[in-house]
């Protein structure tokens, strides 16, 4: 039964609205309890690698304010909280004995957020890898895959049954190919076959985390995040209809045809023969561990993509299409790809396009080609050039403006057979935007970070009004009206 316009601005009940952030981007308190250094502490330390040299030694000092953040989250109404456990922080070196110290820091989050009636959604591996495993080769190391079921079953004994919800890893796709393909990620590497032999271990690391974590809370519910796209070609010649399924298959393919089939895209296999070690590291029975059932799988959604043969660059501006002459990465260049853009096509500050239908598109193909599999968005947010009012307010209506479109999108997703359960705003703070440090705002909560005052935006007033009533203002109503 096809629901009324009416409906369309309203969620089904039980629907999760959260919030996320993530261990390194927020915490700062690095040497507290004895801490070790992550390939985020080294790379942001490393000169000319974040903008102006930035890094999360202080971030949002989530660490000892989180407290006050647990009380803002009650005020935005939200019903569950994304946040990573930092593994440097419950395991020094990446292995051996817990840190009781750095375990009773999420023991005391989970009880926080119990107390308030908010449910912990928990992500094993938002790309803290303990700089002693990178040492020991990172990723690219079958071990360190071993290494990481070690450490999800030390997080999921300690945090037991307080989480009922759990996210093996964020994003492989960002771990693997920014960090070891395209260097502008920890650990900064730029070796195509590393990137491809990342992408297989963090893969495997997520099957071994889910048989870890099912073993110690068997009521869980297990998934991971992957950062899916929407990789449309610049026009119908078949070379760029080509380099769009190349694109297609390096950052979707590669993720949900393991997960969810069991197997390897062909296309991608043969792409990567020869990248060594690349997909040389697959072993027998790798993909059984891979593939293992999960119970959702997030998505973080930002915005789509539209990609042209690499040696079609002067055809797709004939089509219309932006050009960047930026020299392409490591990555796209093995891939023979150009990314181009729309011009005058509304845009984040980040330069990535807004069209929330492309996240209606991207649901539902997950939907039809990978059959019916609950789904989470666990990211979705925006950064835009914020500042702060002379009478201290932060109005955003740009960011409400894309909130409330992403949302529709979701539920036209829903309305069209997928089963979204849940949409998660990038993110609840401000915070530490990788490699471009605290240039770029995407928080619900403005941060000041010489002092670490928090400013509600006008957009964390508008979201807690969507949490509140479980409901969009009618469209074109106050929808970040300026
Ligand atoms: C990601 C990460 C977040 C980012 C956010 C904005 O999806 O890249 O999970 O840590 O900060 O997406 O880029």
């Amino acid at each position: 039964m096809s629901e009324t316009d009416a409906d369309l601005d309203r969620f089904p009940a039980g629907f999760l609205f959260g919030t996320a952030t993530a261990a390194y981007q927020v915490e700062g308190s690095v040497h507290a309890d004895g801490r070790g250094p992550s390939i985020w502490d080294t790379f942001s330390h490393t000169p000319g690698k974040t903008r102006n040299g930035d890094t999360g030694d202080i971030a949002c000092d989530h660490f000892r304010r989180y407290d006050e953040d647990l009380d803002l989250m009650t005020e935005l109404g939200v019903g569950a909280y994304r946040f990573s456990v930092s593994w440097p922080r419950v395991q020094p070196t990446g292995k051996g004995p817990a840190s009781t110290d750095g375990l009773d820091f999420y023991r005391r989050l989970v009880d926080g957020l119990h107390a308030r009636g908010i449910e912990p959604v928990v992500t094993l591996y938002h790309w803290d890898l303990p700089q002693p495993l990178q040492d020991a080769g990172g990723w690219p190391e079958r071990d360190t895959a071993a290494r990481f079921a070690e450490y999800a079953a030390i997080v999921a004994q300690a945090l037991g049954d307080g989480v009922a919800r759990w996210i093996t890893v964020n994003e492989p796709w960002c771990a693997a190919w920014l960090g070891y393909g395209m260097g502008v990620h920890a650990p900064g590497l730029t070796d195509v076959g590393l990137a491809a032999a990342a992408h297989h271990h963090l893969l495997l690391g997520h099957g071994e985390a889910v048989a870890a974590v099912r073993s110690a809370v068997p009521a869980a519910q297990i998934g991971l995040s992957l950062n899916l796209g929407v990789a449309r070609p610049a026009t119908d010649d078949p070379d760029d209809v080509a380099a769009a399924l190349r694109v297609d298959g390096n950052q979707n393919r590669m993720f949900l045809d393991p997960l969810l089939r069991g197997s390897y895209p062909a296309d991608m296999l043969e792409h990567y023969r020869g990248r060594l070690p690349g997909l040389s590291v697959i072993r027998d029975g790798d993909l059984q561990v891979i593939s293992r059932p999960i119970d959702f799988l997030g998505i973080n959604f930002y915005s789509p993509g539209t990609v042209a043969d690499a040696s079609r660059a002067a055809q797709a501006n004939a089509a219309g299409y932006c050009v960047p002459d930026e020299q392409p990465n490591p990555v796209s260049a093995d891939l023979r790809v150009i990314s181009v853009t729309r011009p005058a096509f509304p845009q984040t500050a980040m330069g990535w396009e807004i069209e929330p239908g492309a996240l209606t598109e991207l649901l539902t193909r997950v939907r039809r080609d990978y059959g019916q599999i609950p789904m989470l968005v666990t990211e979705n947010g925006a950064a835009f050039d914020d500042y702060v009012e002379p009478e201290g307010t932060v109005r955003d209506p740009e960011r409400i403006r894309y909130l409330d479109g992403h949302l529709r999108a979701v539920l036209q997703a829903r309305e069209a057979g997928a089963d979204v359960q849940g949409y998660f705003v990038w993110s609840l703070l401000d915070n530490f935007e990788w490699g471009f440090g605290y240039s770029k705002r995407f928080g619900l909560v403005w941060i000041d970070y010489p002092t670490g005052t928090r400013i509600p935006k006008e957009s964390f007033r508008w979201y807690a009004r969507v949490t509140q009533e479980g409901a969009l203002p009618p469209s074109g109503n106050d929808a970040g009206s300026a």
